[in-house]
């Protein structure tokens, strides 16, 4: 890593506030007396950026000037959380900031509660998008975010009275955004649909039918202390004929705006799908489009004013990760770019375009790998699937030539002649392919692509995933980070998070630890006052804050936490367990399921159903709480995570790729319960058996049991906690006594439960008197949490961009 210097602090914060107060005058043309808080938000982030351009710009022209490869992060989502305190904290500003808005006679809270938070991503997947451009920064790789800016992200969820999940859109540019600068004049044109049609010299002309203006929105992505800000470059989608005159003149109006709506469709929404397979055409339309005019522009950024480049630099130039499989279609789109467009024959576009990508896959579930129907491709993008269908005979050709057998190169085909599978397409036409934790990794090249990974070993590798602790550590958890500060003599842990093993010793002193338990204390104080500001909740904080927030999916089980706060619940109500034994718990859920998703949707509402009964219960009062917060999002995760006592990882073993909060929690102190699965499995290790509650059964053991096949029900006979708290779900308790409201989902669990949760019940409740055993002990939780703390370094995405450079990427920081 290069030496970074601290930016020195660029302008006191009287002159911050005279800034502050000139973009209010001149771009808000309000006085700072009309001002409103959201008034100050916005000219005091235009104030940042302002700070932030020379740098943006001389990484820009080292960028293309230098002669270190630049990496293209192509994602379909970019969870990038509120972004004043982040460019705040990079720019070194906080404290001018702070005292400017004050002087400025505003509350800082009110200006950074302001922003708005953009949803552009799902989960885990976005948001790791968004930790690896903050690390690419902060280490001074030049880097480009390539995706979407959808008019509306993922969904604002809200519950019903029943407790159902209800959606609503997310309108989250309804108000002006800071961030964002469109830059009209670097469009791109992206086209679909017509026909392909042969010229007299043999070559091709695709014929489209229809184009879109992509247009471009720059977000500055500030590296800390590096003195670097790269570039999130998202599309939006704009038509050539916004509208038509002629229509509007017949008194069509609606006619008039159709080409408009057409156009302006592809980046309205991102989809709502979570690790689920969606045959949408728009889907395939949104990928092409962000695709096509990421790669047009890199071609732009690096080869400017050039008609004739010499692409066959390309790979040396960039370097494109494919961010699971929603941006595939970039292999045949560059192909296509340099036959078509470029005039270069085959084989010289083919080594360009495999240097030039690489994979990245995020699922083990079979259903998330995209498979497109080759007719829609062929209808939409008529050129490429001609293309496709070339790379896949020339495929064909290769493993034969290797001496693969027939069926197994029938089984690999990345074009079935009805289906195009993006992930076999990624893994042929890219350099490398990786999972996002060890046993993922593992397992990519065992079972899910077993047969690539024989012919070709040594394209496969795993990076273990990483989160930045600028975000979910300093911003999330400023005591925390004070104490670690204080801990370690320094701060400069905040960019080489090894350096938290410097805690470990400290573990032994007691008076440390002690003002450790006071920080996670106080978080939840805090906590306890935000959640009831926001959420009307009353919660005490003296109870152990025990979360479990993730996307609300089968294979993650928020049925096996919730069926166990249900036979937690009738313990304490029917006196079994003493009132003096019980560890006061307060349960948060945070949760989003995908729209379509029923028995994700069934689960929302047991939880919120179950926690209206146990939280009006006045037998399990001070003894038992359950909350859901509604609409899970960055900032809700900002605020819980360093309030978390005990945090809930108990996806099936083999299901979970790696997971992320589960190393968020442990960076803030959590103790965590958990699956071998996942990078569970890798946390476990780093932070020691001891300090980690490990329970179920492991891959193998899941494997063994689906081959015996496996009897949901002879779990449910056999142990009576389990029996006692289905049949409550069963019998109407959580539905004002209707018995029918749950059924499908108990029906679910008694017949197929394919995730085996009632098989792992028992194990889970058994751990539960170990953690409370443990919890009992004041001293030695937090000692235990501290070492959690101390050996979790190693899950910083920092380090896992490092590990791209070395083994994916071949490229460095910027001298
Ligand atoms: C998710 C996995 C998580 C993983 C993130 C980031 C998808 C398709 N996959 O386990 O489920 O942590 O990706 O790698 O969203």
């Amino acid at each position: 890593m290069t030496e970074i210097t601290a930016p020195k602090s660029p302008v006191t914060a009287e002159q911050f506030a005279d800034e502050i107060r000139e973009q209010l005058k001149y771009t808000q043309n309000v006085t700072t007396e009309q001002a409103t808080p959201a008034d100050v938000y916005v000219a005091a982030s235009k104030a940042v950026r302002n700070h932030l351009a020379d740098s943006w710009f001389k990484t820009q022209a080292d960028t293309v000037n230098g002669n270190t490869k630049a990496v293209g992060y192509l994602s379909a989502e970019f969870l990038m959380g509120k972004q004043l305190r982040n460019a705040l904290l990079n720019a070194g500003l906080t404290e001018q900031f702070d005292k400017a808005v004050e002087a400025l006679g505003f509350k800082v809270q009110d200006v950074v509660d302001a922003e708005y938070e953009p949803g552009l991503g799902n989960g885990g997947l976005g948001r790791l998008a968004a930790c690896f451009i903050d690390s690419l920064a902060s280490l001074g790789v030049p880097a480009f975010g390539y995706g979407i800016q959808y008019k509306y992200g993922i969904f604002k969820q809200e519950f019903d009275k029943d407790g159902k999940q209800v959606e609503t859109p997310d309108y989250w540019l309804a108000n002006e955004e800071p961030w964002g600068h469109i830059d009209y004049n670097r469009d791109q044109k992206v086209s679909f649909g017509g026909k392909v049609v042969e010229n007299a010299d043999g070559t091709k002309t695709w014929q489209p039918a229809w184009s879109v203006r992509a247009v471009p929105v720059d977000y500055l992505v500030p590296g800390y202390k590096s003195g670097r800000v790269n570039t999130l470059r998202l599309w939006s989608a704009k038509s050539y004929d916004e509208f038509d005159l002629l229509a509007f003149n017949r008194s069509e109006y609606m006619e008039a705006v159709t080409p408009q709506v057409k156009a302006e469709n592809i980046s309205k929404i991102l989809y709502p799908e979570d690790s689920t397979k969606v045959g949408k055409e728009l889907r395939l339309e949104q990928q092409y489009f962000f695709v096509s005019a990421s790669l047009h522009d890199a071609i732009r950024v690096f080869y400017p004013g050039q008609d004739k480049p010499d692409l066959t630099t390309f790979p040396n130039k960039i370097v494109f990760q494919l961010n699971d499989t929603h941006p595939v279609i970039g292999i045949p789109e560059l192909m296509r770019i340099l036959i078509d467009e470029y005039g270069y024959d085959w084989d010289t576009a083919w080594s360009i375009t495999t240097k030039t990508f690489n994979y990245t896959c995020h699922t083990l579930l079979p259903e998330a790998l995209e498979v497109w129907p080759a007719s829609l491709i062929g209808e939409l993008l008529p050129r490429h699937l001609e293309i496709i269908e070339k790379i896949n005979a020339q495929f064909e050709d290769e493993l034969k030539s290797k001496g693969v057998d027939k069926n197994t190169i029938k089984d690999m085909a990345i074009y079935t002649g009805d289906a195009v599978r993006m992930a076999y397409l990624a893994t042929y036409g890219g350099s490398h392919v990786n999972g996002v934790a060890e046993l993922h990794s593992q397992l990519l090249k065992d079972v899910t692509l077993k047969n690539f990974s024989d012919v070709y070993p040594d394209k496969f590798t795993n990076v273990t995933n990483g989160v930045t602790p600028r975000r979910f550590v300093k911003l999330a958890n400023p005591r925390l980070s004070d104490l670690i500060t204080e801990g370690l003599g320094t701060d400069k842990w905040l960019s080489d998070l090894e350096m938290l093993k410097g805690l470990e010793p400290l573990a032994k002193d007691d008076e440390f630890v002690k003002k450790f338990a006071a920080v996670k204390k106080a978080n939840k104080v805090d906590f306890a006052a935000y959640a009831k500001r926001e959420y009307g909740f009353e919660l005490d904080p003296n109870t152990m804050f025990n979360t479990m927030v993730k996307r609300l999916h089968e294979y993650k089980r928020q049925s096996l936490k919730i069926l166990s706060v249900i036979s937690t619940y009738a313990d304490i109500k029917s006196g079994k367990v003493k009132a003096e034994d019980v560890t006061p718990r307060t349960v948060f859920f945070g949760a989003k399921a995908a729209p379509g998703y029923y028995l994700a949707k069934m689960t929302i509402q047991l939880i919120n159903n179950v926690s209206r009964v146990v939280n009006n219960d006045p037998d399990v009062k001070g003894k038992l709480a359950v909350y859901f917060p509604w609409n899970y999002n960055v900032r809700l995760a900002q605020h819980l995570i360093p309030a978390t006592d005990l945090d809930e990882q108990i996806s099936q073993a083999g299901k979970e790729a790696s997971g992320t909060g589960n190393m968020k929690f442990a960076l803030n102190g959590a103790m965590t319960v958990g699956t071998l699965d996942g990078a569970n499995v890798e946390i476990r290790e780093r932070v020691g058996a001891e300090n980690f509650f490990l329970f179920g059964m492991t891959v193998d053991e899941v494997e063994k049991k689906y081959a015996e096949g496996y009897n949901p029900a002879s779990y449910y006979e056999a142990d009576p906690r389990l029996k006692h708290a289905i049949d409550m779900v069963a019998d109407g308790t959580f539905s004002n006594g209707d018995r029918n409201a749950y059924s499908p989902l108990v029906a679910d669990w008694l017949t197929k439960d394919w995730f085996m949760t009632l098989a792992d019940f028992s194990a889970y409740m058994d751990i539960q008197s170990e953690i409370e055993a443990l919890y009992a002990d004041e001293l030695e939780w937090n000692r235990k949490a501290l070492l959690n703390v101390a050996n979790s370094g190693y899950f910083s995405s920092d380090r896992s961009m490092e590990d791209y450079l070395e083994r994916i990427w071949h490229t460095a920081p910027l001298a």
